[in-house]
């Protein structure tokens, strides 16, 4: 299967799997405790619906066949994990954060709903996230273990050790005299860690060995470091159409980021050194990782 199909699909059943799980709902106000009452479901809809490229879910799909796991286990897994990654874009671009006006090519879900939606918005998407993963495990009593550790990998990455703690540090970082430490650890949490999660999340689903685990942490962390290498190189020199939202916040806002710390130039090799880094890490995989190389391929050239 050529490449843009394989992605065309992973995307669909991610797509799908999202509207199955958080249907439009017509409950104003529910009277039987079991439906989420319309204005909160489209508040969350709003943002989890509106495009974006979904790496996280479509590494987790992925990496799930290729080490052989069941995909139908791992679906409502992979949307969970976006709609995580969606709350925690609601959530930065508030007033309180970084205040921004755009993502994914339209208004943000506070200049829409008000930041007091968008603040529950953001919480239900979070809580559902759980829900429908501890949910899914339930179904799959057979491989209880794998749902559970792969929960636990998710939970992990994204919270107070994980994203949450790099988005604290940025936060606490801002106008700050740049030091190369905290930024690296601002970025290996605020961002590789939730692109790790999915590579963890689909190792334990499929059962993987430790060898095949540290491999994938590694990939992880080189795409989620050169990833956000190119975030900041792309608020310095990107295209705010293609990109959907504003450029040159980070400057504005004084943040600690790459360029600012070392120069675009050699923010750009250590992209490069770290994308060449990522590949060689998932080579022991062979003609399996087919799909897993291209998609970091696409990712590097990517201009939003
Ligand atoms: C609020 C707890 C909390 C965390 C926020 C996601 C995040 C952490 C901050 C957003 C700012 C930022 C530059 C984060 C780095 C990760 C990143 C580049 C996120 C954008 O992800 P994409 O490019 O977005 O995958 P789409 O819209 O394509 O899903």
């Amino acid at each position: 299967m050529v490449y843009q199909e394989q992605y065309s699909r992973y995307v669909g059943m991610v797509e799908e799997t999202m509207e199955k799980i958080l249907p439009q709902t017509e409950a104003v106000c529910p009277k039987d405790g079991g439906v989420i009452p319309q204005y909160l479901c489209e508040t969350m809809r709003y943002s989890l619906l509106a495009g974006g490229k979904r790496v996280r879910p479509v590494l987790l799909l992925a990496a799930c066949e290729m080490l052989g796991g069941e995909l139908e286990q791992a679906k409502v897994p992979a949307a969970a994990l976006e709609m995580i990654h969606t709350y925690s874009l609601i959530h930065d671009d508030l007033p309180g954060m970084d205040d921004d006006d755009y993502r994914r090519g339209r208004p943000t879900n506070h200049k829409v709903y008000g930041v007091g939606h968008a603040i529950l918005a953001g919480d239900g998407l979070l809580n559902f996230a759980y829900e429908s993963l501890l949910g899914n495990a339930a179904a799959y009593p057979d491989n209880l273990q794998g749902h559970v550790l792969a929960a636990k990998a998710i939970a992990n990455r994204a919270g107070v050790t994980g994203m949450i703690a790099g988005q604290s540090l940025d936060l606490l970082s801002e106008h700050m005299e740049p030091d190369a430490d905290r930024l690296a650890y601002i970025h290996t949490h605020k961002t590789a860690d939730l692109l790790t999660a999915p590579l963890l999340a689909a190792a334990y689903l499929a059962g993987a060995d430790e060898e095949a685990i540290e491999r994938l942490k590694r990939f992880g962390w080189c795409v989620g470091i050169a990833f956000q290498i190119d975030d900041d190189l792309l608020d310095v020199e990107g295209d705010a159409a293609l990109l959907g939202k504003q450029t040159g916040m980070d400057a504005q806002r004084g943040k600690m980021t790459w360029p600012a710390l070392f120069g675009i130039e050699a923010a750009k090799e250590r992209s490069a050194r770290l994308w060449d880094e990522a590949e060689e890490s998932i080579s022991a995989f062979g003609e399996r990782a087919w799909f897993m190389r291209e998609f970091a391929r696409q990712l590097r050239a990517r201009k939003s």
